[in-house]
Order: C-alpha cells, then structure tokens, then sequence
C-alpha cells in the first residue's frame, strides 16, 4: 500500500483534466524543442567570433544538447505516468512515478558551464579565470544537491522541503555574491562602450535564477492540477531565459568584443572584396 508522502512529487498525486495534462506536454515539448534548435545557432555563431571567444556560444551549444535531452526526458516520463480513465489523467499509470529530480542532475552539468561563461566572455585571464569559476561553481553545485534531497519532501509535512530549501538559498546568496564579483570585475576592466552589458547581465541573472526556488516551493500552496502545470510553466520559462536566451546576449558581447578588438570575420571580409570577374 502506498503512501501519499512516499511518492516525493505532486504529479503524483493529482488527477489532471485533458486541458492540464496536454498542457504539461506541450511546455515541456516546446522546452526540449527549443533547446535543440538552437544548438545550430549558438555553432554558427561561433564562426563570427575572434578565436578567444569562440568558446563561449560552443559551451551553449553543449548545454542546449545537454539540457534538451533532459527535458525529453522529463516529456517521455510525463506522457508515461499519467493514463487516461474516466475522463481524467490519472497519476501512477503502469506503476510509474513523475519527479523533477533529473532536472537537477541536468542542472549539475549545465549550471558550471553557465556560469564559466562569464568570466570567459567578460575576457578574464587565467590563473583569475580558473579561481573565479571555481569559486562559483561549488556554492553553485552544493545549492543544487541539497535542493535535490528537498524536493524529495514534497508530498510530506514540508519540513524536509523547507529545511533543505533554507540551507540551498543559503548557497545561492553565496553564489549570488561571487557572480557579483565577476560582474564587477567586467565592468572594471572592460571596454567603456560596453559596459552597460555586464550591468543589464547581472539584473537577468537574478531575474530568471530566481525563479527556480520559486518552482521549488510552489507544491505548498496546494497540490492542484493547475500548481503542477504552472511550475512546468515556470521551470521553462526559467530554462528558456538562464540558458537559451543568456546564450544569446552572452554571444552578442562577444560578438562586439570582437569587432572592438579589431576582428573581422572571413565571411564579412569576402563580401566586401570586389569579384574580379575578368
Ligand atoms: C533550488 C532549491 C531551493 C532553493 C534554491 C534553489 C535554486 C536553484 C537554482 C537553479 C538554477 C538552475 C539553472 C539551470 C540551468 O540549466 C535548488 C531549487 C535557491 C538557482 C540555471
């Protein structure tokens, strides 16, 4: 006989209507879509860059792969643990379980490299490159595991939930004060004409990473159909925006930082050649 707090995840626990759970795979559908696609964009772009930053839009094409295999992997496990009966999609179908928790794996390999890509675009030398990212990357990778044991604590009394959820935040303030002291370090040592770049990069970090604990403690406020489609909602619209669309503005600084530093992509360079037709 199973027990309500033994299932970990709310999806496991609601009935969804056909509006609800068609819903749920379409968002994590167009999440998993996205990211794919762009992997193309982000090596094409590359091909622009002066050889120094070519690095950075690469590293986004290898979080694309990785984050949309992730995300169809939480698609194929939605489509699975839920069957339609009596006019409803019922949890547990087959005697499989829906969690959240992959994301977090994902999440280990994602976020490092996300976070790299600042130093990186921002131009930072080596050894300051290397102590910058790892200073980073471990509040970073400790928020992200004890959020992972938490989120287990959803469907119980919460204290598991909130005790982990504290100590998580606790490292994400930490991580929070070091991606300042990257930003701060850009607009220092950076050129003068970019410098809003570095500002308008930090406001977008706390706005999309913020919602991720927002995600995370949704489940208290009922465990309704809608509150598990609305944190589907807001887990992609997060992924979108920290990922995909950070990949974006990061690959445009650069792109300006190139052209600054006095490089011009061979394909502007042919163009602009006169064709000898003679
Ligand atoms: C958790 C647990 C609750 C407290 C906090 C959290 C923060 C998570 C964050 C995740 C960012 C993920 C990204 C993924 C990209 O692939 C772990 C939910 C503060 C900030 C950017």
């Amino acid at each position: 006989e199973l027990f309500a707090d033994q299932l970990g995840n709310i999806e496991n626990l609601v009935s969804l209507t056909v509006g609800q759970y068609t819903m749920g795979s379409l968002i994590l559908m167009v999440s998993y879509g996205a990211h794919f696609a762009f992997v193309l964009y982000f090596l094409m772009t590359s091909l622009q860059l002066a050889p120094r930053y070519r690095i950075v839009p690469i590293m986004s094409a290898i979080v694309m792969v990785s984050a949309g295999l992730s995300l169809l992997r939480e698609f194929n496990a939605w489509e699975q643990s839920y069957e339609f009966v009596e006019g409803m999609y019922q949890p547990l179908a087959e005697n499989s379980t829906f969690t959240n928790a992959y994301r977090y794996g994902n999440w280990t390999i994602t976020v490092p490299i996300l976070l790299t890509q600042l130093p990186l675009a921002f131009g930072l030398l080596r050894p300051e490159l290397h102590v910058r990212a790892a200073r980073m990357c471990i509040p970073a990778l400790l928020m992200i595991w004890t959020g992972l044991v938490g989120q287990f604590g959803e469907t119980g009394n919460y204290l598991r939930l909130n005790v982990w959820g504290v100590i998580s935040t606790i490292f994400f303030v930490w991580l929070i004060i070091e991606v300042r002291g990257v930003i701060s370090r850009a607009i220092a040592m950076g050129p003068a004409e970019l410098a809003a770049w570095p500002k308008n990069i930090w406001w977008f970090f706390l706005a999309f990473w913020g919602l991720y604990p927002i995600a995370y403690a949704l489940p208290q406020l009922g465990h309704t159909g809608d509150i598990v489609v609305i944190r589907q909602l807001l887990y992609s619209i997060a992924d979108v925006f920290s990922k995909l669309v950070y990949g974006i503005i990061l690959s445009r600084y650069v792109l300006r930082r190139s052209a600054l530093e006095g490089y011009k992509p061979a394909i502007e360079a042919l163009s602009r050649t006169p064709v000898d037709l003679s």
